[in-house]
């Protein structure tokens, strides 16, 4: 059974083995199958500037095997589009205590039936309604926008469509809210709460550094 584990800088030590799998499949995946060649690490562990302290992972994790993951990371701090896409922002970067960057997001090819990724869905609205953050923000390739609408997420673009490593790609802020985590649950079959919080996570919002990006 996959369950949706957050982790953060209070419980990572007892993900060890599931972070470093977690880091493979991000290279074999975003690197190898996606072509982001700018990714490439020789050691095949994609690790960024922001896999730190700061970072929030939600990890599907099937008996000790990840099989899907996503990233958020405070607004507050310099992070992918205040750092690298702000060009693509033209009515402003949305930074705020409550607003996260959402990134690397994925599922193993072995598992690409929906079903994990309404899961991994559902556990972004759950886990960001659960801490009090109001709004999402990703750059994401235009297929993303369609696939948010079915899932019954409220996008919002944040300028115009622009080429990114040959695709068209959007920047976006994402509401968090009942309305759509009580959609996309439906769409998982999930009746309820499917987060996984192990050893003491202290509340995110306490954790935000109050520093402007
Ligand atoms: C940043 C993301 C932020 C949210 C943070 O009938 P199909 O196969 O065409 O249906 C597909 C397509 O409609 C669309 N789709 C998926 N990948 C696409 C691509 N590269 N280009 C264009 N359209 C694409 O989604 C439908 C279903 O996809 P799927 O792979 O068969 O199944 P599933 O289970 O819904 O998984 C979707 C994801 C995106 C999770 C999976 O394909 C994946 O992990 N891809 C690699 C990682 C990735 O590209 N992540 C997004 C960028 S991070």
């Amino acid at each position: 059974m996959t369950h949706i584990h957050v982790v953060t800088r209070d419980n990572r030590h007892l993900y060890g083995n599931e972070l470093q799998q977690y880091f493979r499949l991000r290279h074999e995946i975003f690197v190898e199958e996606r072509g982001w060649k700018d990714l490439y690490r020789p050691d095949g562990l994609e690790i960024d500037r922001y896999d730190n302290e700061h970072a929030v992972y939600l990890l599907a994790i099937d008996r000790e095997r990840v099989v899907g993951g996503q990233r958020l990371y405070p607004t507050l701090l310099p992070h992918m589009i205040s750092d690298v896409f702000a060009h693509m922002a033209r009515r402003g970067i949305p930074k705020a205590a409550d607003v996260f960057e959402w990134t690397r997001y994925f599922v193993v090819r072995e598992r690409r039936t929906g079903r994990t990724d309404c899961r991994l869905l559902a556990a972004i609205q759950e886990f960001c309604l659960d801490e009090g953050i109001t709004e999402l923000t990703a750059v994401v390739e235009m297929w993303w926008l369609p696939r948010w609408q079915q899932a019954g997420f409220k996008v919002r673009p944040l300028g115009l469509p622009t080429m990114v490593e040959g695709q068209p790609c959007v920047a976006a802020a994402i509401r968090v809210s009942q309305e759509s985590l009580d959609h996309i649950r439906k769409l998982a079959g999930l009746r309820g709460a499917s987060l996984v919080r192990s050893g003491r996570l202290l509340p995110i919002l306490d954790r935000v550094p109050h520093v402007a990006a």
